[in-house]
């Protein structure tokens, strides 16, 4: 075998041992176990663990994301229940931990307590940032029996006031409401059209009831981990798909009286189909973290062809 040869057997050796590295099996239990099966409204502990698939070893090095070390999102299936939690890490195991349904002292876990009341099926969704391997974002389904009825609600589509521009009134809990309700949001969302995609901005202006002179500006947001807001943009997922296939976690910078709307982006690498979007804005107000879902008809634009160099 000459020089080269080796050379390039070496090479691919290291490339097969590189992949075989990348490749990461998330772990979730649930009580214990891997069925992910839970009841509504009964404390349940989540415990998320990665392993390499070559070693079998679970890793334990982890750099903080915008303060956390995994960011979890539980969504029902048809999307009308929103959860964002940060489970916690325990550095030598490697292994996360994640009591929910549970009082929790913890301003970054509002969402844990409450966490699934409902009986149905739920995305659950963990981002992490591996200190050797960089970002990833791991998917389970996870089913919540109970009593109650297991139901797909259909959602409703926001008002639309005018081209790709979404109104409405909404109370501090998220629920949508009607004049006179504690805010009011409007959402206006762009296309460009990019070489290999689109890039999508979404400006979202929230205003506050004030009863002597109706909604005004506002600009008393808090930052909540570290953004003055945070979106997860997704759809659902189709007959025979496992999961959504569009899944964003958007960020932005402080709104204040000068600039008052939060302002997103996300770059489509055209898996946006025409269909029904929720986004679901969270921020902070008021010493509380607020979740409003959005839902709006996204249609993309016609395909043109566009150099990419
Ligand atoms: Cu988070």
């Amino acid at each position: 075998m000459n020089l080269k040869a080796i050379f390039f057997l070496s090479l691919s050796f290291f490339i097969i041992t590189l992949n075989g590295h990348a490749k990461i099996i998330g772990k979730l239990l649930v009580n214990g176990s891997e069925k992910h099966v839970m009841q509504v409204s009964q404390a349940t502990n989540l415990e998320v663990f990665m392993v390499d698939d070559t070693t079998g070893e679970t890793l334990t090095e982890y750099r903080r994301m915008h303060m956390k070390y995994m960011h979890f999102v539980i969504m029902k299936n048809d999307l009308t229940v929103f959860k964002h939690i940060h489970p916690y890490l325990d550095a030598q195991s490697g292994k996360f931990m994640m009591p929910i349904n549970l009082p929790n002292g913890d301003f970054d876990n509002q969402d844990a307590k409450k966490a699934i009341t409902e009986p149905g099926e739920y995305h659950v969704y963990a981002e992490v940032d591996f200190k050797d391997i960089g970002m990833r974002k791991f998917h389970w389904i996870l089913t919540a029996e109970g009593p109650g009825e297991n139901v797909f609600r259909e959602r409703q589509l926001d008002l639309n006031i005018g081209h790709n521009k979404i109104f409405k009134y909404f109370a501090d809990d998220g629920i949508s409401s009607t004049y006179g309700a504690k805010y009011e949001g409007v959402l206006t969302y762009h296309t460009i059209q990019g070489c290999g995609g689109n890039f999508l901005t979404f400006k979202l202006d929230i205003k506050e009831f004030d009863p002597q002179f109706g909604y005004k500006a506002i600009d008393s947001f808090t930052p909540w981990l570290m953004m003055g807001g945070h979106v997860i943009l997704l759809n659902t997922a189709k007959a025979g798909e496992k999961r959504p296939s569009v899944f964003a976690h958007l960020h932005s910078k402080m709104p204040n009286l000068e600039n008052p709307s939060f302002e997103f982006t996300h770059f489509d690498r055209n898996i946006m189909n025409k269909d029904k979007y929720s986004f679901w804005v969270q921020f902070g107000h008021r010493g509380k973290i607020l979740s409003i879902p959005f839902v709006f008809a996204y249609t993309p634009p016609e395909a043109i062809e566009l150099a990419c160099n």
